[in-house]
């Protein structure tokens, strides 16, 4: 495999999606993805999410966020609904991106499972760790941006910002133990996952960004 994935995980309104913008942006302006290009196996990037990156994803997306009718979903059919999500984007997206030497940005994969699932609806870890591996059949991010942030700050920013998913709705108390998630899931990876402080300015958190992705981007040319 030629690329690399760059995953970008925390609670809702940690600023993923702002962030995202900001390094697709700096990574294409300032020559930076250019001199990849002729110094590593690098060709070009992309930008994507979970759920939601291809067609078909989009449609499980729609289901597991806004669904319509009075129906309570149970919480292993939307383990299974973000599992499904996951093989189609990994398969059909993220792997032949990959192979072409694309350097990916994705909000959300594996860890948010553990994490939304895991944590916050007390699904069996080992179920989630087997349907994890099912769909990404092995695939493991190169750096996982944690945007750590007091959950709810997160929520209020989210909030502010007007939308309010079926997620976004579920209790303090569940948002606080996807939390716990996030945290454990860093002690226990510290080689992949970096902590990102993301209760200060954007432009703050940006440039913590921009020094991990230069310090990976560096390891993985000397690679
Ligand atoms: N989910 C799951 O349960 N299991 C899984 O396996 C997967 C996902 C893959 C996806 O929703 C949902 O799916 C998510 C987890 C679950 N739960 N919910 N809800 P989504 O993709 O629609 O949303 P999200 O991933 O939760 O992200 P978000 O709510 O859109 O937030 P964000 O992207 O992290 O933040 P943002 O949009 O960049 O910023 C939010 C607001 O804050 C916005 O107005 C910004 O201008 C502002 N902002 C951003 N940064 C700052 C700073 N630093 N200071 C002040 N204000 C800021």
């Amino acid at each position: 495999m030629q690329g690399r994935l760059i995953v970008f995980e925390g609670v809702e309104g940690c600023g993923k999606t702002t962030q995202i913008a900001r390094s697709q942006t700096w990574l294409l302006e300032s020559g930076l993805l250019a001199q990849l290009k002729t110094q590593s196996q690098i060709s070009h990037l992309v930008v994507t999410r979970e759920p939601g990156g291809t067609e078909l994803c989009q449609a499980i997306r729609q289901l597991l966020l806004h669904p319509t009718g009075q129906e309570a979903m149970q919480n292993r059919t939307e383990l299974l609904l973000y599992a499904a999500d996951r093989s189609q984007h990994v398969a059909g997206f993220l792997k032949p991106q990959l192979a072409k030497g694309a350097l990916v940005l994705c909000d959300r994969f594996t860890d948010s499972t553990i994490a939304y699932q895991g944590y916050g609806r007390r699904l069996d870890r080992n179920l989630i760790d087997q349907l994890n591996q099912i769909a990404t059949d092995g695939l493991t991010s190169d750096l996982t941006l944690w945007l750590d942030v007091a959950v709810e700050v997160g929520l209020m920013r989210a909030k502010q910002r007007g939308t309010g998913d079926r997620i976004e709705q579920a209790t303090l108390d569940f948002h606080q133990r996807v939390q716990q998630g996030f945290t454990e899931l860093a002690q226990a990876h510290p080689q992949r996952i970096v902590r990102i402080d993301a209760s200060r300015s954007e432009e703050q958190v940006f440039k913590d960004i921009q020094a991990a992705i230069q310090h990976h981007l560096k390891r993985w040319q000397a690679a």
